[in-house]
């Protein structure tokens, strides 16, 4: 009996052991960047160190909705990718947690300026710039001209042929929007995009979606990340990247560690390996071209040049604020998205 027992008693600490092992040795990860990369970033780290990882790739606005709802009990444990603004709002609603990288010497100072301005809530992993692109075939048998410039958009014989996301949902988009605010003012850029709401054939719900679109020839111009316009030129898809002639603004893609993550030493054990060149590297195999954030990762060749790119110095902690971000996206649901088209 007595021997039963203590058999009884090991067996029971070695699950009770094997359970916890099980526990520590997970991930939960929230990605926000292109499908094909968030899963490699999850392999490749779970070959790196033999954590198992579990991912799931919604967009920007979708994360940080999700993120929210889920704060008294959070479910998430690191969230990577997607536009900063959002990362932004959601470190100073403390949904993110405090974390000073040991990595964080090896980062362009735009990368820790973003860590800076949120407390150390997030961080830059790339950064990329907004513009569009168009589908050549659908253009020329359309008989529409070249567009150049965010202006061009808004002529009457583009009607129909235009795309971009919901800001709602998509960083993307709210990059957009805050982008036009900051180029044209806020009247004017709120009067830009009700024009353009009436060219506009569908809003997506993925900032990407509307030039994977046009690379199918399903849609004639999309307004996105001029990296992801590349992207589908790449694969070989009839797609011309375009810089808007007035300027435009850019992303400073974050990762943030998600506040009471259930595996935090985890978390920041993939926080400091995504910030490696090594990692930064793995996009070259995904043709992802954003920039990125580690001095000593490569830079594609066919990324867009930002140097070469009329930037706007795209205000990213005002635009990144609670109040701003919700009070610019109430404006577009109800000003813009009701009108007719
Ligand atoms: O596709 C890559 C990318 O453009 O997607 C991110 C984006 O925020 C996620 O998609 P949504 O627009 O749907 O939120 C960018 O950070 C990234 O460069």
């Amino acid at each position: 009996m007595k021997k039963h027992t203590t058999t009884l008693a090991v067996s029971m600490i070695a699950l009770a052991a094997s359970v916890t092992a099980s526990q520590a040795d997970k991930l939960t990860f929230y990605c926000s960047a292109q499908e094909d990369w968030c899963q490699l970033m999850a392999r490749s780290f779970e070959e790196a160190t033999g954590i198992d990882v579990n991912m799931t790739r919604k967009s920007s606005g979708e994360t940080f909705a999700q993120i929210r709802a889920e704060a008294t009990n959070p479910k998430g444990d690191v969230w990577w990718g997607g536009t900063g603004d959002p990362h932004l709002q959601a470190a100073e609603e403390g949904l993110t947690m405090e974390y000073v990288s040991p990595m964080r010497d090896e980062l362009h100072d735009w990368a820790i300026a973003q860590a800076e301005s949120a407390g150390n809530r997030t961080i830059g992993i790339y950064s990329g710039a907004l513009g569009y692109g168009y589908n050549t075939e659908l253009l020329a048998s359309n008989n529409l001209p070249e567009p150049a410039c965010w202006e061009d958009l808004l002529k009457p014989e583009y009607k129909g042929h235009v795309q971009m996301a919901n800001p709602n949902s998509s960083g993307t988009a709210y990059t957009t929007l805050a982008s036009m605010v900051q180029i044209f003012g806020e009247d004017e850029g709120f009067e830009f995009m009700k024009g353009l709401h009436a060219n506009i054939n569908q809003y997506t719900k993925s900032g990407s979606a509307p030039i994977r679109a046009a690379g199918r020839g399903e849609n004639t111009i999309g307004i996105v990340f001029m990296h992801d316009a590349v992207a589908q030129a790449v694969a070989g898809f009839p797609i011309q990247v375009v810089a808007p002639c007035e300027g435009t603004g850019y992303e400073i893609g974050s990762m943030s560690i998600i506040e009471g993550a259930r595996n935090e030493e985890e978390a920041k054990k993939f926080y400091d390996w995504a910030l490696s060149a090594d990692s930064q590297n793995l996009a070259l195999q995904v043709n992802a071209f954003q920039v990125p954030s580690n001095k000593g990762a490569q830079t594609s060749d066919k990324a867009p040049d930002m140097s070469m790119i009329k930037l706007i110095d795209y205000d990213f902690v005002k635009y990144g604020s609670s109040d701003e971000r919700k009070r610019l996206l109430q404006k577009w649901d109800e000003d813009v998205s009701t009108l007719p088209q």
